[in-house]
């Protein structure tokens, strides 16, 4: 098994209906990844040391996700330079607004990309880690465009009922 590129990490397992999206897309491109559960104001101590070690073991971004007070992308970013990918959870009373305000409302100087609520940040969480790892990656860049053009060839393909 190759070591992990991408580091997927969430704060509880009941992000994974949301996190493996992410997880299926970086399989589907063979990107060897990891996925973790890291809990940032239950084990804050774990993710300090998963943050601050990330870079040494060969990661080159963190796809992280949560839900409600998501301060776990934040304060992972606060503890790496690699590139932290947010992914805001969908969550019970707030429909997961309360995660996307806590990740993308990050005060200046420390960023985490944001993405959208849910399902669809979490694939394109996944789908950006593999832009970051393509521009100095070939036959990565080359897969990827070929995604993009078999995505284009669905919607040319696309019919609609007559009128
Ligand atoms: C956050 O609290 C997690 O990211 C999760 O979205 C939310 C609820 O966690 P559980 O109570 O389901 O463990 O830390």
């Amino acid at each position: 098994m190759d070591r992990p590129s991408v580091s997927i990490v969430m704060g509880s397992n009941s992000d994974w209906g949301v996190m493996q999206h992410a997880a299926n897309v970086l399989k589907n491109f063979c990107i060897p990844h990891e996925t973790l559960i890291i809990s940032a104001h239950r084990t804050p101590d774990r993710m300090f040391g998963y943050a601050e070690t990330a870079r040494a073991r060969g990661i080159k971004c963190i796809i992280a996700g949560a839900g409600g007070a998501a301060h776990l992308p934040g304060m992972i970013a606060a503890k790496t330079i690699l590139p932290v990918l947010g992914v805001p959870v969908t969550s019970k009373h707030l429909q997961g607004v309360d995660s996307l305000l806590s990740i993308v409302q990050m005060p200046k100087g420390v960023p985490v990309a944001t993405f959208a609520i849910g399902d669809v940040g979490a694939t394109n969480a996944a789908l950006y880690a593999i832009a970051i790892l393509a521009t100095e990656d070939a036959s990565l860049a080359e897969k990827l465009n070929q995604f993009r053009k078999e995505q284009a060839a669905t919607v040319t393909s696309m019919t609609l009922p007559e009128a």
